[in-house]
């Protein structure tokens, strides 16, 4: 029988076809929409994220996870008007200039979404103008920088700069991340928070925005 339980065991086990099944079930058997995502796509991935940061799932599996409660989210979000998606706060996020690593980005996009931020991935290789646009043109609260070279790290703080030169800094949080990057670098550039993976980067936004 299609419920709730089942639908988080089947986002964990990354199963695809089986969470689209038991969202169709759960919707046809008339639970309601946001449920279906909070308590069954949302509270699945929100399983993965601890085991994945204490060594329990590795990063395959994770996007795995995360592929199967997309496959579940896009069933609801037909019958969902789009404002009534949850959201807890939009992110924009991107790899700085001179970078083209994106696999931990991207799981990190994909896992802040997964529990309900409204995630801009901006891709690869971006100046810190492109982030600047996305807090002008789109309103996000959160730029969030991934950097896998020790030689591209360095360009986060152009952005920091910029946002500081055009008068955005206060109104955005700053984050940063990547194998390369420490606590220790991040208060250097100025920036409101590293994270060292996926999982907490979504605890280090969910706190910055007051979650
Ligand atoms: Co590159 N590469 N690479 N590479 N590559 C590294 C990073 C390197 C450490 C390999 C090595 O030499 N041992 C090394 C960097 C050395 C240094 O700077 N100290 C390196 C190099 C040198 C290069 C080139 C220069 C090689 C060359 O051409 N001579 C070149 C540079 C290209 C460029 O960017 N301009 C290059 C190219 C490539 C590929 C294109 C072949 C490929 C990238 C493909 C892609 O991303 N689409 C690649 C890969 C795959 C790697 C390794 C092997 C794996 C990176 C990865 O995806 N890890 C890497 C060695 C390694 O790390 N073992 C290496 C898995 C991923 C899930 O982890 O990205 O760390 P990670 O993300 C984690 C956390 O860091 C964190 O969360 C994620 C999940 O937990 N995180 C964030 C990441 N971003 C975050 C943002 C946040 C918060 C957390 O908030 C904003």
């Amino acid at each position: 029988m299609a419920d709730y339980e089942s639908l988080r065991t089947e986002v964990v086990n990354g199963n695809a076809a089986k969470v689209r099944e038991t969202t169709k079930a759960l919707l046809d058997a008339g639970n309601n929409p946001l449920s279906i995502i909070n308590e069954g796509l949302i509270a699945g991935m929100n399983i993965v994220g601890p085991r994945f940061k204490s060594g329990e799932m590795f990063v395959p599996e994770v996007l795995m996870s995360a592929q199967a409660m997309g496959a579940g989210i896009e069933i609801v979000k037909v019958v969902l008007a789009d404002a009534d998606m949850p959201s807890i706060g939009k992110v924009a996020i991107g790899t700085v200039k001179g970078d083209l690593h994106d696999i931990g980005k991207n799981l990190v996009a994909m896992m802040m979404e997964s529990v309900g931020f409204k995630v801009i991935n901006l891709g690869i290789d971006l100046p810190a103008e492109r982030f600047v646009q996305a807090v002008k043109e789109q309103d996000v609260q959160i730029v969030a920088m991934s950097a896998l070279l020790t030689t591209t790290m360095l360009r986060m703080k152009d952005t920091i700069d910029l946002l500081k030169e055009e008068g955005l800094r206060d109104r955005v949080k700053v984050i940063v991340g990547g194998a390369p990057i420490s606590q220790r670098f991040s208060d250097e550039i100025g920036a409101d928070g590293f994270a060292p993976d996926a999982a907490s980067a979504i605890d280090l936004c969910k706190a910055l925005l007051g979650e």
